[in-house]
């Protein structure tokens, strides 16, 4: 996939607004991850989104807003029917994208949570982290059919959250060969019918149809903590500013690679924190624009 075959960035009208770019909802953090939702908020921000709220646990929801002052947030309750009614209350008009699940946790009220907020969700969702680990465990108990599913939907497993995902559905294939991982990534694109990046070095983009695409972007500087929390930003920035499902996984995977090859470039081959790639991705935007 070179930058040849990838959309452009979305439109930017001179009289907008922040109402005009949309708004991304992310639901996750936890105690003790307390970053996560806050990355992938400063994410959706660099990529130019006009909104972000944060939706986390009472006790956590000051801590992860403080780390990142642009975004509001409200408070998620654990029980899933009143975790449901507290977002379509930040967003009646349903127009919000989702970004469920960095640091959300693996408990119990997270599966039922999650299980909640997919069923018959009419907005764009990303799906991250614990928010994947909750649908493997939903899968395995065989309580998802494919039609529940939100019709704009972006997975993002690594490969070990894919591992879960594809033993719940009987997939086959290796999550780490490169020379398997494009029929993996399809084969759960397909039968989910949602589109899937299948992370790690070159990372892949499948969606229904057929259609797969390899990231050219990216390098081993990423391999720290929060870097796949901030691309979770990136993607749900991109598809709150209009973008289709897989043109914003494509473009997000490039941008956020190219981010981290810029900060190579003018730094080193380590030591780079998740919220230099999150800062670093203005700089990919004006080398990709
Ligand atoms: P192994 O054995 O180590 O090689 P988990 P997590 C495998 C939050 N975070 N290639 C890996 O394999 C997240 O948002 C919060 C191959 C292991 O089996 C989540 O909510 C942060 N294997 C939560 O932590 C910053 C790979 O996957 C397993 C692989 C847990 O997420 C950090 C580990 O994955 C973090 O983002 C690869 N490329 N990548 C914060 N500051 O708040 C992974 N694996 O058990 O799903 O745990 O990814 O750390
Ligand atoms: P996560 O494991 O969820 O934090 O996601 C890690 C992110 O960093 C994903 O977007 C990976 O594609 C990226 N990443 C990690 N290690 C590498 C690597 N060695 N080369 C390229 N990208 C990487
Ligand atoms: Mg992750």
């Amino acid at each position: 996939m070179t930058q040849a075959d990838l959309p452009p960035m979305p439109l930017r009208p001179e009289d907008g607004h922040k109402g005009t770019f949309g708004t991304v909802i992310v639901v996750g953090g936890s105690v003790g991850m307390i970053g996560a939702p806050a990355l992938a908020a400063t994410a959706a921000f660099r990529v130019g989104v006009g909104l972000v709220r944060i939706a986390a646990p009472a006790g956590v929801l000051h801590h992860a807003v403080g780390l990142e002052p642009s975004a509001t947030g409200f408070v998620l309750p654990d029980e899933p029917g009143e975790a449901l009614a507290a977002i379509d209350r930040a967003d009646p008009e349903q127009q919000a994208v989702l970004a469920i699940g960095p640091g959300m946790g693996m408990s119990r009220s997270t599966q039922e949570i999650v299980e909640a907020l997919l069923a018959h969700q009419p907005r764009a969702v990303v799906l991250d982290a614990d928010g994947l680990n909750a649908l493997a465990a939903l899968c395995a108990r065989s309580c998802l059919a494919g039609g529940t599913l939100p019709s704009r939907l972006v997975l993002t497993p690594h490969p070990g959250e894919f591992g879960r995902l594809a033993s719940a559905l009987h997939i086959k294939g290796s999550a780490t060969d490169p020379d398997q991982r494009p029929a993996a990534a399809q084969a759960l694109a397909e039968q989910l019918a949602a589109t899937v990046v299948l992370k790690g070095n070159r990372s892949v983009v499948a969606a229904t149809c057929n259609r797969v695409a390899i990231n050219q972007t990216g390098n081993a500087v990423m391999a720290a903590g929060g870097s796949g929390d901030v691309l979770t930003g990136v993607i749900a920035g991109l598809l709150a500013q209009g973008m289709d499902p897989y043109n914003a996984a494509r473009l997000g995977a490039h941008l956020h690679g190219l981010s981290a090859d810029l900060w190579r470039e003018r730094n080193t081959d380590r030591g780079m924190l998740a919220r230099e790639l999150a800062d670093g991705l203005t700089r990919a935007i004006g080398a990709y624009a």
